[in-house]
């Protein structure tokens, strides 16, 4: 077999080039092309040696899809050890993205440059492990404790005149990355530079409470996860103990994250995300509409959200509002969440000029005449929604892509408003929709297949990950918060405080627990939704009583006011309210309902289990491509733990017989309407 890495010679050069695409992984055969290469310029006429990479990037890390089979020589760290104890000097020349092993990589030859463009990351925390190559011993010798516990805990990348300053690289070169890197080489020969092994480095001097500062900080934000506590660890003994030392730790803590189920957990999303990102049967190179220009049919906290994405991305929005004034309102919000981007420092001030230049306003859907994409994002009326799609089918352009935001309408009855419902498709954006990740892309019954590429595509972009979803009530997403929401609200009317319900779920992971997600994202739009239905189809009362009530006292969520707590309106902080602790026991007693105490286990089981047991209809019935795109769905749109993979991998995890047995428990318990187990999930704990 042809190996993925080659060895030649420009002069007295030796260039090691890797090509291993799509991203240079450190596959077996590209280890042991790596050292073969290394081993023979050691005693070869060459006087330096590069490395670089074809194709679009450096080395972007180990090969994630060797994870989790027998290791096989020769290993990373033995190989890279072999590449600094090099007699000589070794320069790797970086473009796109040098990442976990790729860095560790770098960071073992002798000196570095890199192209303007290219980037820098330890990003193993995000599949729940530390960088397991040396990467937690030479990055704090390079530059300093501190930025290496940022790089590492954070896990987001550098760009290259950050990497410079804080000395991970040497050069930044300008042109052909090859013929500059060569030049490079050449002039260190001819310099007579001397080996500098980055494990021969003193760590700079450092504030010995930085440690006990991160773990504090890494406690609260990373609560539970090993491999940010682990790198800690790492850190500090390379800050305080010999190289060699400070590898066996690397190698102790890394095998402790390997083995982790969070590990499992967050390797499973990785490949999951990119799997939500391809539509079975849809050729990879199907036809795509440009998308150079876009418009947005209402300017409220949703449709401005959208314009920021799709703005920052670099292209055009028009924004649409009723009147002047909805419209100035519109975009003073804009202009007011820019301002706290730069304050919070995500966008620098220049930037986010650029992008809101990008943002103007309209009151006339003349204005769209020559988007290629609308996106309606007005309140959920679904006759208001019709009304509007009409209305574009008149004034938009052929081969425009209409989309609708909505949370549940069926898309089918929208795209049947207008004469060219193969363009309509359902595009999901998720609050506030510039910083949530996940983009529900909605197939709907008509929608072409170009229209579903385009989005797929453009979701990219826009910095989204897609996952697509057929049309049903609430798509994957909220249909799924059905039985979570029931299981809360019935917990609560049970004996549980909503405080209570709220930690369970905190403390099991989840970003934010459900009665404080119905407070700060209102409950009105599900109040008018229950009205709307016929009185036996809102499901269970005692799942809705309360928050019904609450919503008839005003109390609709943090816009207006509160709803399953008391708010303090200038510091948002949430307390338990007795008023509504009151009003549950009423209306627990006005239902015949005893209430008790309610183990967390329980509250935990009972919502995570309804989660499961809905998903497993929705892939039953062709909602969801393929249960991995419910974890991608939960986990960058609900803010589920990723350290848990998402609801289905939880699933798996857990054992399906072992969920089955609890799902029919919850029957025997609690009746056969709620929790009947979905039929796949009996058929999967039968094999
Ligand atoms: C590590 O290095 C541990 C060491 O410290 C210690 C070891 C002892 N392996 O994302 P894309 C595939 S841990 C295998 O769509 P982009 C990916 O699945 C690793 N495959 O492209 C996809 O496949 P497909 C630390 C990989 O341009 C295709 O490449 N490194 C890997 O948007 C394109 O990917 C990381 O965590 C991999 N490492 O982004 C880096 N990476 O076409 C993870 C990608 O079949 N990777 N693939 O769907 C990334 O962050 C992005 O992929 C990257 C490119 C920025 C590189």
């Amino acid at each position: 077999m042809l190996s993925p890495v080659s060895y030649s010679h420009e002069g007295n050069i030796g260039v090691i080039s890797v090509d291993n695409p799509p991203v240079n992984a450190l596959s077996r055969s590209v280890r042991q092309g790596l050292l073969d290469a290394i081993t023979v310029a050691q005693s070869d006429a060459s006087d330096i040696v590069v490395i670089i990479c074809a194709g679009r990037t450096f080395i972007a890390g180990a090969d994630i899809t060797e994870f989790g089979k027998p290791p096989q020589e020769p290993y990373l760290s033995d190989l890279l050890d072999t590449i600094e104890a090099s007699d000589k000097l070794v320069v790797a020349a970086i473009h796109g993205t040098a990442l976990g092993g790729g860095f560790e990589t770098a960071l073992a030859a002798h000196s570095r440059c890199a192209v303007p463009s290219a980037k820098f990351g330890l990003p193993e925390v995000k599949l729940g492990l530390l960088p397991g190559a040396g990467g937690t011993q030479r990055t704090p010798r390079l530059a300093g404790v501190e930025a290496a516990l940022q790089l590492m805990t954070s896990g987001n990348p550098l760009s290259a005149a950050q990497a410079l300053d804080l000395g991970l690289i040497d050069k930044i070169v300008e042109g052909d990355l090859r013929e500059e890197s060569v030049a490079w080489a050449r002039e260190l020969v001819e310099q007579g530079a001397a080996i500098r092994r980055s494990s021969e480095q003193p760590v700079p001097d450092f504030d010995t409470e930085l440690f006990d500062g991160y773990r504090q900080a890494l406690g609260k934000r990373a609560r539970g996860q090993i491999a940010p506590q682990n790198i800690v660890r790492c850190v500090e003994a390379a800050a305080t103990q010999s190289f060699e030392d400070g590898m066996k730790v690397e190698r102790d803590l890394f095998l402790e994250c390997m083995q982790s189920t969070q590990s499992a957990a967050m390797q499973h999303l990785f490949l999951a995300e990119r799997q939500a990102a391809k539509i079975d049967g849809l050729p990879i190179d199907t036809p795509k509409r440009p998308v150079e220009s876009v418009g947005i049919i209402g300017g409220g906290t949703m449709g401005g959200g959208i314009a920021m994405s799709i703005a920052n991305a670099g292209i055009p929005v028009t924004l649409i509002e009723i009147n002047d004034e909805a419209l100035a309102r519109g975009l003073s919000i804009i202009d007011k969440n820019y301002a706290g981007s730069v304050k919070r420092g995500k966008l620098s001030e220049d930037k986010a000029a650029k992008c809101r230049a990008l943002i103007s306003g309209s009151t006339d859907y003349a204005s769209l005449a020559n988007a290629d994409l609308v996106i309606e994002a007005v309140f959920e009326d679904p006759e208001l929604k019709k009304q509007i799609f009409t209305r574009l089918d008149s004034v938009c352009k052929p081969g425009v892509i209409l989309a609708t935001n909505t949370s549940y309408q069926d898309i089918n009855l929208i795209a049947a408003a207008t004469n060219r419902p193969e363009d309509v498709i359902g595009l999901h954006f998720f609050s506030p929709a510039n910083i949530m990740k996940l983009l529900e892309v909605v197939r709907a019954e008509k929608t072409a297949d170009d229209v579903l590429a385009t989005c797929m595509a453009l979701a990219k972009t826009i910095r989204k990950v897609p996952a697509m979803s057929r049309v049903c009530y609430g798509f994957i997403g909220n249909r799924m918060l059905q039985p979570y929401f029931r299981e809360a609200q019935l917990c609560v009317i049970e004996g549980a405080t909503p405080k209570q319900v709220d930690n369970a779920m905190e403390s099991w992971g989840m970003a934010m627990g459900p009665l404080r997600v119905a407070d700060l994202a209102g409950i009105d739009v599900g109040y008018k939704a229950r009205q709307a239905l016929p009185e036996e189809q809102r499901g269970d009362p005692r799942s809705h009583r309360v928050a019904d009530v609450l919503a008839e006292m005003g109390r609709l969520g943090q816009k207006a006011c509160a709803v399953f707590y008391k708010s303090a309106p200038e510091t948002r902080r949430h307390s338990s309210d007795a008023e509504v602790l009151e009003i549950i026991e009423r209306e627990a007693a006005e239902f015949g309902i005893e209430r008790r105490e309610i183990p967390d286990e329980e509250i935990v089981d009972r919502l995570v289990y309804g989660l499961i047991n809905e998903g497993m209809r929705i892939v039953e019935e062709g909602i969801a491509q393929r249960p991995s795109d419910i974890d991608v769905v939960y986990v960058y749109g609900y803010g589920f733990p990723a350290s848990r993979g998402g609801p289905m991998h939880y699933a798996d995890a857990m054992g399906i017989k072992r969920v089955y047995e609890r799902v029919c428990e919850f029957r025997n318990r609690f009746g056969e309407e709620a929790w009947a187990p979905a039929p796949l999930l009996e058929k999967l704990a039968s094999l």
